[in-house]
């Protein structure tokens, strides 16, 4: 095997973003871009070298030649082996699952999630450290400040190594593992959930079930845990095959993207519980005939039905959510007694908590609900927990939420997405919103009290890392919050997401329309934050 050293020159733009390298696929398709992020990881993650490294995605375009190329990068570097998923084919969760299960030095995990795909679309990389996580703050900085210094990268000189059969060969020394990318996954959620209870649930003839795949990577996944283990009725997974373009759409389980699925719920006759996940399988919708579950409350009503679930039969430690995600869980918390935390926005915050063992379960407002099973959020494992209360409680989705709620009251929630603003009006806005913050605290704004204005910082409690600058929040009295923050994720010009959350303990006042219910705030927000002056936009582009 021969090893070329290739002189190459730095990109000013390989900076990880919330989650991961992000960017157009005609940017990573520019000769020595790819290389050159990979060179970096290589440079700093050294445990790589002899040792074991996960790789897969989600089946976009461009996947198949980044994992070529990776293998090729790997075999120069001393990799002693590598463990594939068929095709190039792994979920986020899955490949979180083989990081961990085997013991590896880390994985990279090509993905731009819920970004559209296509020559046209994005594509992304993300490094997952040896815990099966995104890596850390810490190590994506490291990685970032290597790009900027390179000047050549190691390739093996080989034409095309085979993926697509399962089993082991050489490149070289090392050693690749073409795995089914279902296996390893699908018997981790055998141990959490109760399978013969979910078996019996599809077994009954009232109950029905739709899983939209969304031409993503899952379609393989809940097919096999699905139908074949579970025995759902073939045609429960719709838009099941994965496509290098997700058949054109964005592959994003919100009530916009996963249409054909909403409108099949709402019908008379409708399913009585729906499902979506995103392109790699980290996110999930639930929905229940004629109702949608915020993933807020979906964090919420897990955790404080953990105990009829197997896996978490024991009683759970602690609770995670992200900043922006509404403060529902943090009332289960303090009705079990147990800690609650608040994060900046991304996976990578949680990994310490849950390594740690003060959390067992975390989540995201956008979609993402997880536990201590992987170190990412799982799209499938959501749905497969929601599908075992089901399975138990024998009620309908809506009314366990609607119980719930009587319960621990309501967190009205909404998010406002400016998409595509120009990048520097959009810095402008925050800044202005900072130089306001201090002058906010004990105003009032419409019916509003100001109780605290500030622009997020964290302390990781295990490592005392900081993290500055993670979105400005306003938090009034009662209960109610407004956060702003620019997105990390996205690929051209800026994104402004807006978060409002309103909370209403009593239950006469939990059958609102949501948007409705938080006009004013709404209104506050625009005011307070100048929306229209700053982006030239009325209204957003997408509302969740
Ligand atoms: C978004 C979400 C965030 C999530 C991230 C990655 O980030 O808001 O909660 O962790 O996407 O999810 P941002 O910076 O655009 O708001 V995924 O499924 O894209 O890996
Ligand atoms: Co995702």
């Amino acid at each position: 095997m021969n090893i070329n050293l290739v002189a190459t020159t730095p990109f000013k733009d390989q900076k990880p973003g919330t989650s991961g390298l992000r960017k157009q696929v005609r940017v990573f398709q520019q000769p020595h871009y790819l290389e050159n992020f990979v060179q970096a990881v290589f440079n700093t993650q050294t445990a790589l070298k002899g040792g074991t490294l996960v790789l897969g995605g989600d089946g976009r375009y461009f996947n198949r030649e980044a994992i070529q190329i990776i293998l090729r990068m790997a075999a120069a570097h001393g990799v002693a082996k590598v463990i594939v998923g068929l095709g190039g084919i792994l979920s986020t969760p899955a490949a979180s699952c083989l990081i961990r299960r085997y013991r590896t030095q880390g994985g990279l995990i090509l993905s731009a999630s819920h970004n559209p795909g296509g020559p046209h679309a994005d594509f992304g990389i993300k490094f997952n450290t040896p815990n099966g996580g995104p890596a850390p703050e810490k190590v994506t900085n490291e990685i970032h400040a290597a790009t900027l210094t390179l000047s050549e990268y190691r390739i093996a000189d080989i034409q095309h190594v085979d993926i697509d059969h399962l089993g082991t060969s050489k490149l070289g020394t090392m050693e690749i593992a073409v795995v089914d990318p279902v296996q390893d996954y699908a018997a981790l959620m055998q141990n959490l959930f109760d399978f013969d209870r979910m078996r019996a649930l599809f077994n009954s003839v009232p109950f029905r079930m739709r899983f939209d795949a969304m031409h993503a990577v899952t379609g393989p996944y809940a097919r096999r845990i699905l139908e074949d283990m579970l025995g759902a009725p073939p045609g429960t997974v719709m838009r099941a095959e994965p496509l290098a373009d997700f058949g054109g759409h964005h592959p994003d389980p919100n009530l916009v993207h996963a249409h054909d699925l909403v409108e099949a719920m709402n019908g008379r006759t409708g399913p009585d519980f729906g499902a979506a996940s995103d392109g790699d399988g980290d996110r999930n919708m639930i929905l229940g005939r004629r109702f949608f579950v915020t993933p807020s409350d979906s964090l919420a009503v897990l955790a404080a039905n953990a105990h009829h679930v197997p896996g978490y039969r024991g009683g759970i430690v602690g609770i995670a959510r992200s900043m922006p995600t509404s403060q529902a869980a943090d009332r289960v918390a303090e009705h079990l007694g147990i800690e609650c935390f608040e994060t900046p926005t991304g996976w990578k915050f949680f990994g310490n908590l849950l390594d740690a063992g003060r959390v067992t379960l975390c989540g995201e407002e956008s979609f993402g609900t997880g536990s201590d099973h992987v170190r990412e959020k799982d799209g499938l494992w959501a749905v497969l927990f929601w599908l075992n209360l089901l399975a138990v409680r024998h009620e309908s989705v809506e009314n366990i939420v609607k119980s719930h709620w009587r319960q621990f009251g309501r967190n009205y929630y909404t998010r406002h997405d400016f998409e595509e603003v120009d990048a520097q009006r959009a810095e402008t806005l925050m800044n202005r919103l900072r130089d306001r913050l201090p002058g906010l605290t004990g105003k009032r704004l419409g019916d509003h009290t100001v109780s605290l204005a500030d622009d997020f910082a964290y302390e990781d409690p295990i490592d005392g890392s900081i993290s500055q600058g993670q979105g400005v929040r306003i938090l009034f009295e009662g209960g109610s919050r407004l956060v702003f923050r620019l997105s990390g994720t996205g690929t051209a010009g800026a994104t402004l997401r807006l978060y409002v959350e309103r909370y209403e303990p009593d239950p006469q006042r939990h059958a609102l329309e949501t948007q409705s219910a938080l006009a004013p705030l709404i209104a506050i927000a625009h005011e307070v934050a100048g929306i229209r002056e700053h982006t030239g936009r009325e209204a957003p582009t997408v509302i969740t």
